[in-house]
């Protein structure tokens, strides 16, 4: 068969966001897709241009769980059954993969999904033939059709009328070329932005990570305020779990962030280092975090400053974290230049701020160890 061929226009992809879980029922009853809008298949490929009646058609794509669900309504004057090659078909494209739905009968001979000529086990078809045309609700395993979830995916689907029972087609229609891309987080951002009246922060940070354990993977974002999990896998159901660490805004930039598991525990943990002024142009600290997930919150973990720069007296202590297990954190003692031990001033005395400060020869002369328990790690004997 020959295919059309079309090219791919760079739109924004098509975000979609997941179903309510049952929500959509594969049964050819169409009501359940109500909401959502259909790609109408608007480009005319090949054969006779189809007049009213006939080959007016539209898809609907929907996902939940593992199942991208596609639901098409299709006037047409004759149905013709058929099969991968034959009578009236479907074709679905995902990126540079090409599937064929043979529609058989639509009700008594259940339509298949056919990839490179063989049937893709664990989709689910429901078809019914209407008066005007015909209908078809499907549900296909994402895991045949690609990794749909982590990045915009080509997608076009083309239909082929036959009307007199013929091989060939009369027409062929497909819809325009778009990429989708399924999101389990889509719209959350915004959400967290209206319902904590946060404006339109810069953002510095953003990444796809499996911070709750279990089901699709949460998105991190890092503003100069926020720590930000969106996810629909969180605990107690939150949409959004966040911490405001109150850092200082001016001259915020992050120098590491490492999404990992850092406590042994499902999931991975925030590891992020920024620096920021302490004073404007004068003092500048660079501090460590980890924030992880605990009774529902997100919460800080661990903090430590590494590095304390005075820019106008050429001075700098500078720290390191080595892990030193799973479940312990060691900061060095400080290497100190042009700071005098005698006029020193800790900028953060312990207690005043979320920060440890930096451990100095003469202060912590061995460092400091953390160790982890349920809620944090902590220092013995603090
Ligand atoms: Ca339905
Ligand atoms: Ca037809
Ligand atoms: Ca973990």
């Amino acid at each position: 068969m020959l295919t059309p061929l079309l090219s791919w226009a760079l739109y924004a992809p098509l975000i979609l966001s997941p179903n309510p879980t049952g929500a959509t029922t594969v049964d050819a009853f169409f009501e359940d897709w109500a909401a959502r809008e259909g790609l109408p298949f608007s480009a005319h490929v090949a054969g006779v241009e189809p007049g009213p009646g006939d080959l007016e058609a539209t898809i609907k794509l929907s996902w939940e769980g593992e199942a991208l669900l596609l639901a098409v309504e299709v006037v047409d004057d004759f149905f013709a059954e058929g099969g991968a090659q034959v009578g009236d078909r479907l074709e679905l494209r995902f990126g540079a993969k090409r599937f064929e739905v043979a529609l058989n009968d639509l009700e008594e001979r259940t339509p298949t999904l056919r990839y490179k000529g063989r049937v893709v086990r664990g989709a689910r078809f429901h078809g019914t033939t209407r008066k005007d045309g015909w209908a078809l609700e499907m549900s296909l395993p994402l895991k045949a059709l690609g990794d749909l979830k982590s990045k915009p995916t080509p997608f076009a689907a083309t239909l082929y009328d036959v009307d007199a029972g013929a091989k060939l087609p009369d027409s062929t229609r497909a819809t325009a070329p778009l990429e989708i891309q399924l999101s389990a987080t889509a719209g959350l951002w915004a959400r967290f932005l209206d319902e904590q009246g946060r404006g339109a922060p810069a953002i510095h940070f953003e990444r796809a990570a499996q911070i709750a354990p279990g089901g699709d993977l949460e998105r991190v974002i890092i503003t100069a305020q926020d720590v930000v999990v969106l996810g629909r896998g969180l605990p107690e159901g939150a949409l959004y779990l966040f911490a405001s660490p109150s850092w200082d805004a001016e001259g915020f930039k992050l120098n590491a962030v490492e999404l990992k598991d850092l406590d042994g525990r499902p999931g991975a943990e925030i590891y992020i280092e920024h620096q920021a002024w302490a004073i404007a142009g004068e003092v500048r600290l660079t501090r460590a975090q980890i924030f992880g997930l605990r009774d529902g919150f997100l919460k800080v973990l661990f903090a430590q400053q590494l590095i304390e720069e005075d820019v106008k007296a050429g001075a700098e202590a500078r720290s390191a974290l080595k892990h030193l297990s799973k479940r312990r954190i060691q900061a060095r003692v400080a290497q100190v230049k042009g700071f005098n031990p005698g006029n020193y001033q800790p900028i953060d005395a312990p207690g005043a701020s979320p920060y440890y400060p930096i451990p100095l020869p003469w202060t912590d002369p061995k460092g400091v160890t953390y160790a982890l328990n349920r809620d944090g790690y902590w220092v013995p004997g603090k």
